[in-house]
């Protein structure tokens, strides 16, 4: 048998730069802010820390939108604050890993400006250019070249009259998709990836990484009722050739070359079945992959903005699977938030009354499972939503663009803030709270966009004093995923499978068996027998001892049963 990989034992913390700390006092986060924060960081015990976009970018997207792939973007610093960065990571013992964002490019990098000039433009077979559909004036309503919607609203194609051709963006149109067809974009993608690697990075979180390989006849999609777009997701998901060009990024980039690298694919749609062949260590593709199975169990259809509650049977069948499905190759990424989810504290917990019990129970059923962890800037302090209530406070491209069409075609404002106050992507980009001071610390100039006014209250200042600290609770978390081989390499059993409220699960490895019992409700809860253990407690949220037959509310332990 041989060693498991680094990251079979490593925490990864998400930083939406942004959002995190600014050091210039113009308002928005920046690589200053983040400099500023490293002890914090250390501190908490992560081992990596995945930077979303830095590049240069028109920001359309927070920089979901590159129009340099190789320069950091002025907005966030210099390249030498970058260097800065990575090289105090690295004394630290810490690792970066950078975004890659090249299903799409910014419509402002320089190959789609050329690339749109003429159709005899070298760089034109860069992105993908489609006549009108058949039988329709180029540019009129229903001449798009497929029925395929964007994620962000509208439809997936732009007409530009210079050429008489469209172009394909599966989000905004500032984001055209590249051809992932063409070698030569191929190539400048893995030369760009090698660059970085060289400047010293420790790996790249890719974007949409399983959107690269379109059905080449871009068929129209399924057109669900109460829509106006079709759904081409099954024409651009998981596509013909996105294991080829995966395996050949592998080769390309990574083949030869000596370190402790990470890659991690987000993948939404793959299957357990899609995961294991991207992630099964003998076909060299990616090291895990960030599934979204388990953050679409509230939306009705995968429509974000169909939202119900969670079930929490759906949720464990849905873990399991995964944790079964990956247990003898391939390995699974751990989350419950990003910068696109809402909070999981305010969306599957109870951010008011129990907020310290839920935030730890969340993250204690998180942790304990089998897989690389990944923490997103806030949650270790028990940050929630951003409880906006106002259109004027939004920013984000997606939540506008929804607010718009959707009130546009009648929705009342009221139900579409509503909307936006569960789901919409600015829940968790609300600037990190770091005191209860003026912005929470967050800036001395104006923030671009609203400090949650709970700020006085929660922040992680006052978290890491209090008696209940979600702080300390992660950092023994991470510490046991350091320090247990049971956490890190352990099976997995889920037990009681269809309870409503108890989500109960097993770890074992060789002597070593490990019981966690969660009660996700505010009520207490009966523990059914067999599952009631007096067992070593390794770790729970509640400071006096419970009884072994019942869970107080939001409570979770996990109990040595070896
Ligand atoms: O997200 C891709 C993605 O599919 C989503 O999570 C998306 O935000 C969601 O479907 C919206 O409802 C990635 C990035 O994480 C996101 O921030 C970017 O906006 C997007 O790609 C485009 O680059
Ligand atoms: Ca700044």
């Amino acid at each position: 048998p041989h060693q498991p990989a680094w990251w079979t034992s490593a925490v990864v913390y998400q930083i939406y730069p942004r959002s995190f700390a600014d050091g210039n006092g113009d308002g928005i986060g920046d690589l200053r802010g983040i400099l500023a924060h490293l002890d914090y960081l250390q501190d908490l015990g992560v081992d990596v820390i995945w930077l979303s976009p830095v590049h240069e970018s028109p920001q359309r997207d927070n920089g979901y939108d590159i129009s340099n792939y190789r320069r950091i973007d002025r907005l966030f610093g210099t390249e030498e604050d970058f260097d800065e960065l990575l090289g105090q990571l690295h004394v630290r013992g810490m690792k970066l890993v950078m975004d890659l964002v090249v299903n799409h490019t910014s419509s402002e990098h320089p190959v789609f400006q050329e690339a749109r000039k003429s159709r005899d433009n070298p760089y034109r077979d860069y992105f993908w250019w489609r006549d009108a559909r058949p039988g329709f004036e180029p540019g009129e309503p229903g001449a798009e070249p497929n029925n395929w919607g964007s994620h962000f609203g509208g439809p997936a194609w732009t007409y530009e009259p210079e050429t008489g051709q469209y172009y394909l963006h599966l989000f905004t149109p500032h984001q055209p998709d590249l051809n992932w067809e063409n070698p030569a974009v191929r190539h400048a993608v893995y030369e760009t990836m090698r660059w970085w690697l060289d400047r010293g990075v420790d790996g790249f979180r890719m974007d949409v990484i399983n959107f690269i390989s379109k059905d080449l006849t871009l068929p129209d999609g399924l057109v669900t009722p109460g829509s106006i777009w079709g759904d081409g997701s099954p024409h651009f998901t998981n596509g013909p050739r996105i294991h080829e060009f995966l395996q050949e990024m592998r080769r390309e980039v990574f083949s030869g070359r000596d370190g402790d690298f990470l890659t991690v694919g987000e993948t939404p749609g793959a299957t357990v079945e899609q995961a294991l062949l991207y992630t099964d260590p003998y076909r060299a593709e990616l090291d895990m992959v960030f599934q979204f199975e388990h953050v679409s169990l509230d939306q009705v259809g995968g429509r974000k903005w169909d939202y119900r509650p969670l079930s929490l049977p759906d949720l464990k069948t849905s873990w399991n699977r995964w944790q079964r499905g990956l247990a003898d190759r391939g390995w699974n990424s751990l989350y419950l938030s990003n910068h696109d989810q809402p909070r999981h504290l305010s969306r599957f917990g109870d951010d008011a009354g129990f907020r310290y019990e839920s935030a730890t129970l969340w993250a204690t059923l998180l942790h304990l499972q089998r897989g690389t962890p990944y923490v997103y800037q806030g949650e270790e302090i028990g940050m929630t939503n951003a409880g906006f209530t106002s259109i004027d406070q939004y920013r984000d491209v997606e939540s506008l663009n929804f607010y718009a069409e959707s009130t546009a075609q009648g929705m009342p404002a009221v139900e579409a803030l509503e909307a936006l106050r569960a789901m919409s992507r600015d829940n968790p980009r609300t600037p990190m709270q770091w005191t209860a001071g003026p912005n929470a610390g967050f800036t001395e100039g104006q923030p671009w966009i609203d400090v949650s006014p709970n700020h006085a209250d929660i922040n992680a200042e006052t978290d890491r004093s209090a008696d209940k600290s979600v702080f300390r609770y992660y950092q023994d978390l991470i510490r046991l995923r350091h320090t247990q081989d049971v956490v890190v390499l352990g099976d997995f059993h889920l037990e009681a499978p269809e309870h409503p409220h108890l989500f109960a699960y097993r770890r074992h490895l060789d002597e070593t068996a490990w019981l966690v019992l969660a009660n996700v409700s505010g009520d207490v809860l009966d523990v059914p027998l067999g599952l009631a253990s007096d067992g070593p407690l390794i770790l729970g949220n509640y400071a006096e001892p419970g009884d072994p037959a019942e869970l107080r509310p939001w409570e979770v332990r996990a109990l040595d049963v070896s």
